[in-house]
């Protein structure tokens, strides 16, 4: 978000912040695309689940970390609504552990 658009990054694609109005948008069909979304510190975080496939394995998504974890009906956008958090890398996974994504907050700057 804050880099110049020219700059070529090696970084994983970024989904708008989770933590800007709730656009963190995260499909899940085999995985979760993309698999890792973005929140700024200290603000409260959004993340938008669509689950586009109809396997057992996706039907939960589970935040260890936050001790939080919410079912996503197939087509249904399900918004998990996490506290704000300091600066640090969570995981977010299926049920089985088997799925995995990364939620990474940043310092404000
Ligand atoms: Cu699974």
């Amino acid at each position: 978000m804050l880099l110049p658009a020219i700059r070529r990054s090696r970084r994983p694609l970024r989904s708008r912040l989770a933590s800007e109005g709730g656009a963190g948008l995260v499909r899940v069909c085999g995985g979760y695309s993309p698999d890792v979304v973005y929140a700024r510190a200290g603000d409260p975080i959004r993340i938008t689940f669509l689950r586009e496939e109809t396997a057992s394995c996706s039907e939960r998504v589970v935040f260890p970390a936050f001790g939080k974890s919410a079912m996503l009906p197939y087509g249904t956008s399900v918004v998990v609504e996490l506290p704000p958090s300091p600066p640090g890398t969570y995981e977010f996974t299926c049920a089985m552990n088997m799925l995995r994504g990364r939620l990474v907050v940043e310092e404000r700057r």
